[in-house]
């Protein structure tokens, strides 16, 4: 199909057609507001009755075309330095996505003249994993990641909305089986059983605390500055095999390993406002803001005195 070789060309490794349908888990969603497990992301709910259709946010919508963009490269612990999920290590990847969809628009309207498209990355009130389920690009995993049989779970999800019919492809199909590996690596005991599937409780996982919590942390994140990787790096799907060389590889994407050199936890600690802002600009990093990244550098250096 002329559309994934266009996506491709942009540098997305994954490209698949859901038919814009209503949102599959509704109702799962609003049980797990219900518990609270959001903690402070408020608009996590206020985005409830939006997300219940992609019409709401592009009428007349036919098709979902869901990517995914690796952004995997190696992310060692060095000592006395931030720890920073690598999803977080290059430029924004909101800008990035963002970016290569516009551009996949650009192409759908030229070739569909009179067409409408809608780019979605992170931030709009869509399920972007339940979409790209069904557009094939992976299936849920126990620690709620959307993992890709071939690639694993480093990759970003970017939706594209188009008033476009495009032929769908079959939702992708898979399961974790019996293995256990990230609930019993999880730090904080964040991935939980309930209503027979698996949860992730925000409240206890330490990407939440250090990126979206407000205010003082209410439980120790360990080494963790920014996000959290745990439950990824011991998922059994993100180490290469024979038959699936592709887990693991490093992102092709010169934006994503463009790092910039972060100061010591100490200096992270009291930084000015001076320096967060020339050091964040165009990361993901600033979403935390500077009370939060010396926050949680000052939390770092306390765990490790601890330890
Ligand atoms: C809120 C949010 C968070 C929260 C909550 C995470 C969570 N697990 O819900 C916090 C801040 C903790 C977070 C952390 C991370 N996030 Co986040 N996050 C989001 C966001 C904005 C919404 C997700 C959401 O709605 N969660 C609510 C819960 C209820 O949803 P859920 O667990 O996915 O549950 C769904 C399924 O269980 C399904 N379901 C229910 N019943 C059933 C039954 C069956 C049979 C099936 C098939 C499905 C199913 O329906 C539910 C509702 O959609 C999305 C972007 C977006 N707009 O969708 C990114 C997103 C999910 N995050 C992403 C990433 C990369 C991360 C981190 C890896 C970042 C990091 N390194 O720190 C971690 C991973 C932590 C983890 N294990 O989830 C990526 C995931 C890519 C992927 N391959 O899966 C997304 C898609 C952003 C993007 N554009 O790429 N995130």
């Amino acid at each position: 199909m002329l559309l994934k070789i266009e996506a491709r060309r942009l540098g997305f490794e994954l490209c698949g057609v859901a038919e814009a349908v209503e949102a599959p888990h509704l109702r799962e969603y609003a049980a797990w507001l219900d518990k609270g497990y959001h903690g402070e992301m408020g608009y996590l709910r206020e985005h409830l009755p939006i997300k219940a259709h992609p019409r709401a946010l592009l009428p007349g919508v036919r098709s979902v075309i869901a990517v995914g963009l690796n952004y995997n490269q190696p992310n060692p612990p060095r000592p006395g330095r931030p720890r920073i999920a690598r999803y977080a290590l290059g430029r924004d990847y909101h800008r990035v996505l963002r970016g290569k969809l516009k551009k996949l628009a650009a192409w759908i309207e030229a070739n569909h003249p009179g067409s409408e498209c809608r780019a979605c990355v992170d931030s709009a009130p869509v399920f972007e994993r339940d979409y790209a389920r069904l557009a094939g690009l992976g299936w849920f995993g126990k620690n709620t990641m959307l993992i890709n049989s071939q690639r694993g779970s480093w990759f970003f999800i970017g939706l594209l909305l188009t008033t476009v019919e495009f032929h769908p492809d079959e939702a992708a199909v898979g399961a974790c089986g019996t293995c256990r590996r990230c609930i019993d690596a999880c730090p904080t005991g964040a991935i939980v059983f309930e209503e027979g599937r698996w949860q992730v409780d925000a409240r206890h996982c330490i990407s939440y605390l250090t990126i979206e919590h407000p205010g003082e942390l209410p439980r120790p994140t360990g080494e963790w500055t920014f996000g959290c990787d745990v439950c990824q790096e011991v998922c059994p799907f993100n180490h290469p095999r024979p038959r699936a060389p592709l887990r693991a590889q490093v992102t092709e994407e010169p934006d994503f390993l463009a790092q910039r050199e972060w100061p010591s936890l100490v200096e992270l600690a009291e930084l000015s406002y001076e320096r967060w802002d020339h050091l964040t600009r165009g990361s993901a990093v600033r979403r935390t803001g500077i009370e939060g990244l010396r926050r949680n550098a000052g939390a770092n250096l306390k765990n490790s005195d601890a330890s």
